[in-house]
């Protein structure tokens, strides 16, 4: 029988002994986890602090009504909604609140750094439920922000939506709220990858030149998982029924009782990133990308736009004729765990992309700074190296099996074995909250 509890040891002694790269996660402190896991998870609230659709909401209201006024006094914003369950929900409930199906919208491909909610053709409802047009980037994974211009002068979008999920350099908000004001579209910042890195003042906010920002909360910010929708003043004067018009999208319109432990844990993480503390970590995190991204230059790896100004960075495997999908194996094998990434104008398929995401969140929370990450871009450097010759089969169908075989190979492999030795080593002097 499948024992849960022991399940979730098992988790976290991985997440003890292993190293978290992937950009997009993080360890959220003790109290966080507490708060989601708390009793507040039992309650029913649909509706908002002071009208709730069920009675015994005097304690939810308290902790809804302060991690929004937290996040608006944070984040200098007008008015904010914490229920969003996560951030495609959010990002569902924004052009659900602004747009007719049909609209208009544009967003940075997903190839190119963006994500699939920036209206991702076909398969998600961005794409199939407004008309989405989408800019890339050029060779060099750099944003043209004179293409960003012309794409909206000729397609007149209702509403952009930008933000980045493998975009390693700064975005210029500034530029991109000049092209929204142009065309007279909504401009929506997804900043769920940086919200952490923007409070710490190590990212632009975007919130002068935008209508609405979304963030995720268990990234950079270091929350538990869920979401925030907020209102800048930009957008409050575009339209005053703005704020309104989001919290209807949100609940009703997308969705039912808000999760009331998700909300706590978002008032406690915005609690700890209000602090000195907070703000070193924010520095620490660019910092540490900055330094591993040099060293794996130096070791000879090509980085899609020459590097990073943030907590991540993407790494052309190209030039060394590997898959992305083996290099994330194998470095999981060694304890290493990254995850597999397009690459511009890649023209391998995205469940076999030519590139890897690294970040730095997840070994920063922990403690770790520039000595180790020189050590950590030594291990990636030799673990990649170990398997230079390895190639995913030309024909598509024979990749799984490929794959999985790939996956034992390199679970017996002693000079793996070592490497993630050395990094269990290594975690056990930096533990996770
Ligand atoms: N899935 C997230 C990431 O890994 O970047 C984006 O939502």
């Amino acid at each position: 029988m499948v024992i849960i509890s022991d399940l979730i040891k098992e988790e976290q002694k991985r997440q003890e002994e292993t190293l978290m790269l992937i950009p997009s996660e993080n360890y959220a402190s003790k109290e966080v986890r507490e708060a989601v896991g708390s009793v507040l998870m039992n309650k029913y609230s649909e509706g908002y602090s002071g009208r709730r659709y069920y009675q015994g909401n005097k304690i939810i209201d308290e902790i809804e009504t302060f991690a929004i006024d937290k996040a608006k006094e944070l984040f200098k914003v007008e008015h904010v909604n914490v229920q969003p369950y996560s951030g495609s929900p959010a990002n569902a409930e924004v052009l659900f609140a602004l747009l007719n199906p049909g609209d208009t919208i544009m967003g940075l491909k997903l190839s190119s750094g963006g994500h699939l909610t920036h209206g991702h053709p076909d398969i998600t409802f961005s794409g199939r439920f407004y008309k989405s047009v989408q800019f890339g980037t050029k060779d060099d994974g750099i944003i043209d922000y004179n293409e960003v211009e012309n794409l909206a002068r000729k397609e007149k979008p209702a509403l952009m939506i930008i933000g980045t999920t493998a975009y390693p350099l700064i975005l210029d908000w500034k530029k991109l709220g000049e092209i929204a004001d142009l065309v007279g579209s909504w401009l929506v910042a997804d900043i769920s990858h940086v919200s952490g890195l923007v409070l710490a003042g190590e990212y632009p906010s975007p919130v002068p030149f935008t209508h609405i920002v979304t963030t995720t909360t268990h990234k950079t910010l270091r929350g538990p998982r869920g979401a925030m929708i907020m209102v800048t003043k930009k957008g409050i004067e575009k339209d005053p029924e703005t704020a309104s018009k989001i919290d209807k999208a949100v609940f009703p319109g997308l969705q039912g009782g808000p999760h009331n432990g998700t909300t706590a844990g978002i008032a406690q993480a915005l609690i700890e990133a209000d602090s000195g503390d907070f703000k070193k970590y924010g520095k620490q995190i660019v910092i540490n990308a900055r330094y591993l991204a040099e060293e794996l230059k130096n070791g000879g790896l090509t980085l899609v736009t020459g590097g990073t100004e943030c907590h991540l960075m993407v790494v052309d495997l190209r030039p060394i004729g590997l898959s992305g999908n083996i290099a994330a194996e194998v470095l999981e094998a060694a304890g290493i765990i990254v995850n597999r990434n397009s690459v511009p104008n890649d023209s391998a398929p995205p469940f076999y992309p030519s590139g890897i995401r690294l970040g730095t969140p997840g070994i920063t929370t922990r403690g770790m700074t520039e000595p180790e990450m020189k050590i950590i871009a030594g291990w990636i450097l030799k673990v990649l190296d170990h398997v230079k010759d390895e190639k995913l089969p030309e024909v598509k169908e024979k990749r799984g099996e490929y794959i999985k075989s790939f996956r034992i190979k390199v679970a017996n492999d002693e000079f793996l074995k070592n490497i993630a030795s050395e990094v269990r080593d290594l975690c056990k002097k930096f533990p996770m909250p």
